[in-house]
């Protein structure tokens, strides 16, 4: 398959600084030429731009960095539609999940029944009124799924990107409240850890499946590095001890590999700069690769 890699080194949406150096680590654990190991031919457009912001959030204190992440988000998902129609795989790294605003607006322009698989320690369900921290990574699915600040929401003009009951988040183990009221509320389909300690990621990742790729449609895979536990993913910005183990991260992509279904993916929150010897990274990698076809026979 022909993939396109495309950076997205935005560190506005979090708190902490170093995730703007998640596409370079990986790139630099080896992803273009493990994936040419694999048989992908890869179209590395580089990073887009970020546009630097003035060194203190102005504007919304519970909106932080709207209009650079909402600008970011109009320029991502037209380099993501574009790979879409010239038949490649957009491979989007972050930089903080904000940046899935952009990316999976540009997925659902091609694909308007796209539907998400979220893979995460959290729900990012937040809005203007309900987030501790006033972090856009915190509120970007439920903008996707139309809920929320309406320039998060209305991206490109139109809303919703997603269908919410399309949306699939699995590991979650840290939602807060006015979020968990939100998810309740929109019936949004959560698969917490409990829930795969008690039924297990091949039960979680079938339901997974079905409910985000309904009636054979597309689904666009979401992979927030700090869904793992933080033993095997050190260098994220937002740690939640209580994670996937290494082999649950690596059947779930495999699981959606052999889904068939996968028409791009995110791999966001890779935080250089808490990372232990760019571990956090080259497991980016390798997690690509299974969710890319990788087999272990
Ligand atoms: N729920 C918290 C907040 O909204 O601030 C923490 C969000 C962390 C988001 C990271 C990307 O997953
Ligand atoms: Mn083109
Ligand atoms: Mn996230
Ligand atoms: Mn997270």
């Amino acid at each position: 398959m022909r993939i396109r890699v495309i950076g997205a080194p935005i560190d506005l949406g979090a708190d902490r600084r170093g995730v703007d150096i998640g596409p370079r680590a990986i790139r630099y654990a080896g992803l273009t030429e493990q994936l040419q190991r694999l048989g992908h031919s890869v179209n590395d457009v580089g990073n887009i731009n970020i546009p630097l912001p003035e060194n203190q959030p102005t504007g919304n204190p519970r909106l932080k960095y709207l209009e650079p992440i909402t600008k970011l988000a109009e320029e991502l998902s037209g380099t993501v539609s574009d790979a879409l129609q010239d038949e490649e795989f957009p491979l989007i790294l972050g930089g903080d999940h904000s940046m899935s605003l952009g990316s999976i607006s540009g997925v659902a322009r091609v694909h308007k029944d796209v539907g998400v698989i979220w893979v995460d320690a959290h729900a990012d369900f937040n809005v203007e009124d309900t987030t501790p921290s006033g972090n856009i990574h915190g509120m970007i699915l439920a903008a996707l799924a139309g809920i929320g600040d309406e320039h998060l929401v209305n991206v490109g003009g139109w809303a919703p990107k997603v269908d919410k009951n399309k949306i699939v988040i699995v590991g979650a183990r840290d939602l807060d409240e006015g979020e968990q009221k939100l998810l309740r509320e929109h019936n949004i389909h959560v698969f917490t850890m409990s829930d795969l300690d008690r039924r297990g990621i091949s039960y979680v990742m079938q339901e997974a499946i079905e409910i985000a790729g309904a009636n054979n449609g597309p689904i666009h895979l979401s992979l927030d590095m700090d869904s793992l536990d933080p033993r095997e993913a050190p260098g994220v910005g937002t740690p939640v001890r209580g994670g996937l183990s290494y082999r649950e991260a690596h059947f779930a992509m495999e699981m959606l590999a052999e889904s068939q279904r996968l028409v791009s993916m995110d791999v966001v929150e890779v935080n250089s700069i808490l990372d232990r010897e760019n571990t956090t990274a080259q497991l980016a990698v390798e997690l690509t690769l299974s969710a890319l076809g990788k087999k272990i026979l």
